[in-house]
């Protein structure tokens, strides 16, 4: 008999683990347990999410004949999944695991496991992604520089998605150039809501009894937890929320938590989704006419270039990636980012959608909490540990190259050519929020001036020997020379009482 760990994030029909394995032979292990449940202080909704749908998955499995041994939070004394494996693996000529989403545990996979269990370890690759760990680390070889826009290249041309031959359906690889609308208001599509049963009750109720001192709360909880509820939310998204997904993709709006984007990000990860199969209904929408090239082109690089780019990213560079600080921050992070409560609107807003919905799309988490971070040089551990916490798609593989290296600039740049620092009139540009706010975005050194303003240019000047050669960074190093003394000194007076302390703004 061999023994198949399935984790927590390899709810996949056709993980490798499974196919490696004889459901009329061999036996399955899932395990709720305190070591993955708290390995950092996830957001209530995650835990939710998660040990629901590892619950729902065991269940499909059990029903296409598999033999379960399934371990319920507070219902068994193994702390950590070696302890359970341990407990199950006595008759087992072999485990048999896939490559897991995390450095934490993969180490203990290679290191301990085969030392400290009594029977072999085999352990596959994760071939859910377009691109393997050795294929990313050869297209990476010997190059200077990684940029993703030639990594998506490599996978539009890998995959077929949105080719014509070896060229790019509508002659370009990257519309990105027509994505940048704000949101003048007017109709959204509503979240999809999904029908609970009694496996969700029960762990909500789980959740409500052990995690309750746990970061956010429970009762806005909309995520699907079944493979359907998935399917669901990819049909609602292709028909509802794709045609304008390109358009407002950077776009931010008060009390507007969603927009146009999918909500797809905890399915695929935990393997509810496939990241082609979801492309593959992108792209069948454009061929059907029913969506623009500018949004399926879009929302397909997000999946086979940016996700797939800081997976290989994470691979290749750690374990040191994670120890990274090359801006040489040191400011702790600011309370309210695990409160909520704060008088600047936009980063309120962020912080509500995120203690809400264990959810804020991407340019909330890159521009204002991100730049925020950034712009007061926060510790990277300290942000790090923060977006691994607080979002319900949050593994380390994706969220540690997205807050260190693409918001925190701490990796030197494999993410971003500039750092996406930026003050309040980018926010302004893009979002209602300045109309709403304590502060005064068009103002910068008075004692109601913008926080991002002042904060700006002290991260500019700050940095001069870091960014004033990159050329894409030139004209604020200008703009900064030029400003006038009083200007910049007071300026520099608010970034400086800001900077002593930021919890108070
Ligand atoms: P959409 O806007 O609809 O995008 C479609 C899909 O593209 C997403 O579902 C996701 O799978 C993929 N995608 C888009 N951008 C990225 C990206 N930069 N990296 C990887 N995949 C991307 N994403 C995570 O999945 N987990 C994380 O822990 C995570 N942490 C982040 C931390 C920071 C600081 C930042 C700036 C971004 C982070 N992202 C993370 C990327 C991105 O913000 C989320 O994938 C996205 O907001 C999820 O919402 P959505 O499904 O509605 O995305
Ligand atoms: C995130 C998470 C949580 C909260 N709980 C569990 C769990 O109890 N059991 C489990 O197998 N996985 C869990 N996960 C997901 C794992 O942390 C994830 O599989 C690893 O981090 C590897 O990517
Ligand atoms: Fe944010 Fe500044 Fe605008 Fe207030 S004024 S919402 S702090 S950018």
């Amino acid at each position: 008999m061999k023994l198949g760990l399935i984790l927590g994030d390899q709810l996949s029909p056709d993980l490798a683990t499974l196919r490696a394995l004889d459901k009329s032979r061999d036996t399955l292990l899932m395990a709720e347990v305190p070591t993955e449940a708290t390995y950092v202080r996830h957001h209530q909704q995650k835990i939710a999410f998660i040990f629901s749908a590892m619950r729902h998955f065991a269940a499909d499995l059990e029903q296409a004949d598999w033999r379960v041994h399934y371990l319920r939070y507070g219902e068994h004394d193994f702390n950590s999944l070696f302890d359970a494996l341990l407990a199950h693996c006595d008759d087992a000529d072999e485990l048999i695991v896939t490559h897991c989403g995390e450095y934490r545990l993969q180490q203990q996979i290679n290191d301990v496991w085969p030392h400290q269990l009594p029977c072999p370890v085999r352990c596959l690759e994760d071939d859910r992604f377009i691109c393997s760990r050795e294929e990313f680390a050869r297209w990476a070889r010997g190059k200077k520089q990684l940029r993703m826009e030639f990594f998506y290249r490599e996978m539009r041309r890998k995959t077929g998605l949105l080719m014509e031959g070896n060229e790019p359906v509508g002659g370009q690889w990257n519309f990105d150039s027509e994505n940048r609308s704000a949101w003048r208001g007017g109709a959204l599509p509503k979240a999809p809501v999904f029908e609970r049963d009694d496996i969700d009750r029960e762990v909500l109720t789980l959740v409500t009894e052990h995690f309750s001192t746990y970061i956010g709360n429970l009762e806005n909880f909309f995520w699907g937890t079944t493979t359907v509820h998935a399917q669901q939310a990819l049909d609602h998204f292709i028909a509802a929320r794709l045609p304008h997904f390109g358009d407002y993709q950077d776009a931010m709006a008060s009390g507007e938590d969603t927009l146009f984007h999918s909500l797809l990000s905890p399915y695929l990860n935990v393997g509810l989704l496939d990241p082609r199969q979801v492309c593959e209904a992108a792209e069948q929408a454009y061929f059907r006419g029913e969506a623009p090239l500018n949004a399926v082109e879009g929302f397909i690089r997000q999946i086979i270039g940016w996700r797939e780019y800081v997976r290989g990213i994470y691979w290749l560079m750690m374990p040191d990636y994670a120890q990274e600080n090359r801006l040489g921050n040191s400011r702790a992070l600011p309370a309210f980012y695990w409160s909520g409560k704060t008088r600047m609107h936009c980063v309120s807003e962020c912080l509500r959608n995120t203690l809400d919905h264990a959810y804020a799309h991407h340019i909330q988490r890159l521009m204002i909490t991100g730049n925020l971070a950034l712009l007061l040089g926060v510790l990277p551990e300290e942000i790090c540990e923060w977006y691994l916490a607080v979002y319900a798609d949050a593994f380390d593989w994706v969220e540690l190259p997205n807050t260190l290296g693409m918001v925190m600039h701490a990796d030197g740049g494999f993410l971003g050519s500039k750092p996406y620092a930026a003050s309040g009139a980018y926010i302004n540009r893009m979002s209602d929020y300045c109309s709403q706010c304590h502060y005064n975005v068009k103002t910068h050194g008075e004692h109601d001036s913008c926080p991002f303003n002042s904060l700006y240019w002290h991260f500019i000047a700050r940095h001069r020997a870091q960014f004033e050669k990159n050329p894409r960074m030139r004209m604020a190093y200008r703009n900064l020379d030029r400003m006038d003394r009083e200007k910049l000194n007071g300026l520099m007076r608010r970034a400086g009482e800001i900077l002593e302390t930021p919890e108070s703004y």
